[in-house]
């Protein structure tokens, strides 16, 4: 840290981080450490914050605003300071305030920890959301669960992943405030029972108190402080004096760790995670405590429980929370008194769901006898909301069996078993995809039955990033520039970053644009030398492919092409090949063997050929380990080429995508999630397209693909192949990779062969273009320039108005 000022010249900010730090710290200055100094700002920075969010707060009351409740089980927020200071427009004053103390605040920033309560796309989104909602003056709540450990943290030892607990809590967290006042019973298991009037009554077998944390959430320009609720759990009686009376210390200690067990992992998004007790506990957890906080608020507020869905929207992100539909149903029976049709009423006016999966095996179930056990009062309650749903059904002409059947909440094929996403579909009054195409397949597949029922409930609202996050805090630089050259519009409304497109033309302009990608990359460079020992050339294109490990976003066709192109440059020395540098990174989850795999083969083909001589350091691979936001907001800005490769039809949107754009890299990509829109936006000649189609991809599932053939008949393809399956990459075991290659002769689910010729053509065009300086240039600039429709205020601005009806 730097030298510090004379005493005399500390500002008043300086003395308050100080006084911080000794009275709540309990260090002196010579005695703390970063850590220290990082609460010490952090607890200062809140002190100045709460003031504003309770002054929200009281006005949204005052006001008897629609209040807008997202429940997600993942809130993927990383870092909050530099967020929060660049929201509330403190940061240089913070700055200044901590360098008279000799404290450098990017060394803090850099120490914060990242809160990786989520496994990928989805929780980012919640995370966006949160921020945009409080941009745009929405009074709203995150709802989720505070976990002790949320994603794992990756380290590749000999190139395979190994998991390590993430302790994102080992320092405490500054930013949260315990709501001990804010707690309910949750119960699990037990018996239902009713009297002769019909009452109802539950008694759970086990119960655990769920209380509140609570962090804010500051928008840009700090005009608005929401509130992210996150559960912890706690046993309901930690003493359970009874139990400690009676010599029971086992029984005691085993309540308090089935609590802590509720909030200690985040679930993988992998499918053998699904089906586990634990998880639909986690899922009930929360959403119990949730509903239970918010029809409590609502109370309180507005006195009468029929008001609920002109006062409150809860939105159900993906199936995780659909639970609550029945909770919520179970309140206003149990609880409130109301009959079952006016009930169901209420609830379907207050919730609304996203999906985000059309993956079949990705779709919540839970089977049958599991969830009665646990859940006794919501069986009773989903099957009577099935039976009205159905009857209802039956009156419609042309409802056969089959369609009775694929809308029923209780799958009936082999093992019984509650459907999710038919619950949540059935208990809202809007079903939203999460990009165009992915909501046009949404009607023509998974939801095609449900769909023909409801035609009108099935919607459309294409995922958004932040701005703040990915382009003014994540690319300090290029804002600099775009401010000089447009002014400070679109740092308000990101649309009106299209008055960037006439500088495309301007060739002063693009190369100052270039040479501020070119600092980016020689940052990310020296960030990767630091942290693995990686030595890259900034001046090479940087191809960059950075998301959880899984094969239908295809890092095997990448990898493969990268072998490929070794083999080519290899061959053809004398060709003018780009000098590229490939980076991979991402998490697989621990059960998915192949996921694993890639990695391994990831950084088998970088050990390979990072330390061929005879390709004179044109092509370098390197997988980075421990893939998280703070990391993306380092690769992203660094990047040229913007690797969106999935299977066509599976992504059902991608926000990584918007983050490199945004941040003027290229896309090569499918014509897949919003790829799709993308393109419309940059226009077709500022980005590479490839491959099969979501429709030529059913066809060919539905009409005898022949993998083999495909390789067999592509020479590039076939070498890559069966250098990998021989055993080329792996010298140390020739067999590792033989299963992962059969898998492409044999099956090739996600067309791997099928579209590697077009996309090896693809990456000989993005190197063509590359050669074309003042055409990539060009390129870059409109990307930027008309990427702003893809902030998350848009996407917010959308669900307000036409699902919750706020603003
Ligand atoms: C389900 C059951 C049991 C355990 C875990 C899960 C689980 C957890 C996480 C299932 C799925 C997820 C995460 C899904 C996800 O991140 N989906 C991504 O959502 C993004 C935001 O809409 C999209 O952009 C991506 O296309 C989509 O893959």
């Amino acid at each position: 840290m730097n030298a510090q000022t004379d005493v005399r010249e500390r500002s008043p900010l300086a003395l308050a981080i100080l006084d911080t730090l000794v009275h709540r710290i309990g260090k002196d200055e010579q005695a703390a450490r970063p850590h220290d100094w990082l609460a010490a700002t952090i607890f200062t920075v809140r002190n100045e914050i709460i003031e504003r969010w309770m002054e929200t707060t009281k006005a949204t009351h005052a006001a008897g605003a629609k209040r807008v409740y997202y429940l997600s089980l993942e809130f993927l927020i990383g870092r909050l300071l530099r967020d929060t200071l660049a929201n509330w427009e403190k940061r240089e004053a913070i700055a200044e305030a901590l360098g008279q103390l000799g404290v450098s605040l990017p060394e803090l920033e850099e120490i914060e920890p990242d809160a990786a309560l989520g496994n990928g796309g989805l929780g980012r989104l919640a995370a966006c959301f949160m921020e945009s909602l409080a941009t745009l003056d929405v009074p709203a709540y995150g709802y989720g669960i505070r976990y002790v450990n949320g994603m794992f943290r990756q380290r590749i030892d000999d190139g395979w992943q190994t998991e390590l607990p993430e302790t994102w809590l080992a320092h405490g967290n500054p930013w949260e405030f315990e709501r001990r006042e804010s707690a309910y019973f949750v119960g699990f298991g037990g018996e239902v029972t009713g009297n002769e009037q019909g009452h109802v009554h539950w008694k759970p077998a086990e119960a655990v108190e769920a209380t509140a944390v609570d962090t804010p959430v500051v928008g840009w320009r700090g005009k608005r402080v929401n509130t992210l609720r996150l559960w912890t759990a706690i046993s309901l009686d930690p003493l359970k004096l009874d139990a400690f009376n009676r010599g029971d210390f086992q029984a005691a200690l085993a309540d308090q760790l089935r609590a802590e067990t509720l909030v200690r992992v985040l679930y993988p998004n992998d499918s053998t995670a699904a089906g586990q007790e634990l998880r639909l506990r986690q899922e009930y957890f929360f959403s119990s405590a949730s509903i239970q906080d918010i029809v409590r608020r609502h109370v309180q507020y507005f006195g009468d429980i029929r008001t609920l869905p002109d006062k409150a929207a809860i939105q159900l992100n993906d199936t995780h929370p659909a639970v609550s539909v029945a909770e919520l149903m179970r309140l206003l029976i149990d609880h409130h008194d109301l009959g079952f049709d006016e009930a169901w009423g209420i609830t379907q006016r207050t919730f609304g769901y996203t999906n985000h999966t059309l993956l079949p095996e990705a779709l919540e179930s839970w089977p049958l006898p599991l969830f009665e056990r646990l859940l006794p009062r919501h069986m009773q309650l989903v099957y009577a909301i099935n039976a009205k749903l159905l009857r209802d059904l039956r009156r419609q002409p042309g409802v056969d069996d089959r369609a009775i059947a694929a809308v029923s909440l209780i799958d009936e094929g082999g093992e019984r078993r509650v459907r999710m996403a038919n619950l949540a579909f059935a208990g809202s009054h809007s079903v939203n995809g999460v990009a165009a195409l992915h909501t046009q397949l949404m009607k023509s597949t998974v939801f095609a039955d449900l769909h023909r029922v409801f035609p009108d409930r099935i919607n459309n609202k294409t995922n958004g990033i932040t701005p703040r996050r990915w382009l003014q805090e994540c690319n300090p630089g290029l804002t600099a520039l775009i401010r000089e050259a447009i002014g400070d519009a679109f740092l308000d409304g990101a649309d009106a970053l299209t008055a960037l497109a006439p500088f495309a033309q301007d060739a002063a302009f693009t190369e100052r644009f270039a040479a501020i990608k070119r600092s980016n990359k020689v940052a990310l460079a020296e960030h990767l030398k630091e942290a693995m020992g990686l030595r890259i050339d900034p001046d090479a294109l940087f191809d960059v492919q950075i998301k959880r490990i899984h094969e239908y976003k295809r890092q095997l066709l990448n990898i493969i092409e990268t072998v490929a192109l070794y083999d080519q440059i290899r061959s053809h020395p004398e060709r003018e090949w780009t000098p590229r540098v490939k980076l991979f990174a991402g998490k697989a989850a621990s059960s998915y063997h192949n996921a694993r795999l890639i990695i391994k083969l990831a950084n088998d083909v970088a050990r390979r050929i990072n330390s061929d001589p005879s390709i004179g350091g044109l092509l370098k691979v390197a997988f980075v380990p421990n893939y998280n936001v703070s990391l993306a907001e380092k690769m992203v800005p660094a990047a040229d080429l913007s690797e969106q490769i999935s299977t066509a039809g599976m992504e059902a949107s991608g926000t990584g995508n918007m983050k490199f754009a945004l941040n003027g890299a290229l896309t090569i990509g499918t014509l897949d999630g919003a790829n799709i829109e993308i393109k419309d936006h940059v226009g077709d000649e500022n980005i590479v397209i490839f491959g099969l189609t979501a429709d030529e991809v059913a066809a060919k599932r539905a009409g005898g693909y022949d993998p083999r053939a495909v390789i067999e008949g592509s020479a590039e393809l076939s070498q890559a192949v069966n250098a990998i399956a021989s055993g080329v990459f792996s010298p140390d075991d020739p067999a590792r990779y033989r299963g992962l290659m059969a898998g492409l002769y044999d099956h090739d689910w996600f067309m791997v062969a099928a579209d590697f010729d077009s996309y090896a053509a693809a990456q000989r065009d993005v190197d063509a273009r590359w050669s074309d300086t003042a055409g990539w240039r060009r390129a870059t600039v409109l990307n930027v320039a008309n990427m702003g429709w893809f902030s998350s205020d848009r996407t917010i601005a959308e669900y307000a108005r036409e699902i919750w009806g706020v603003m």
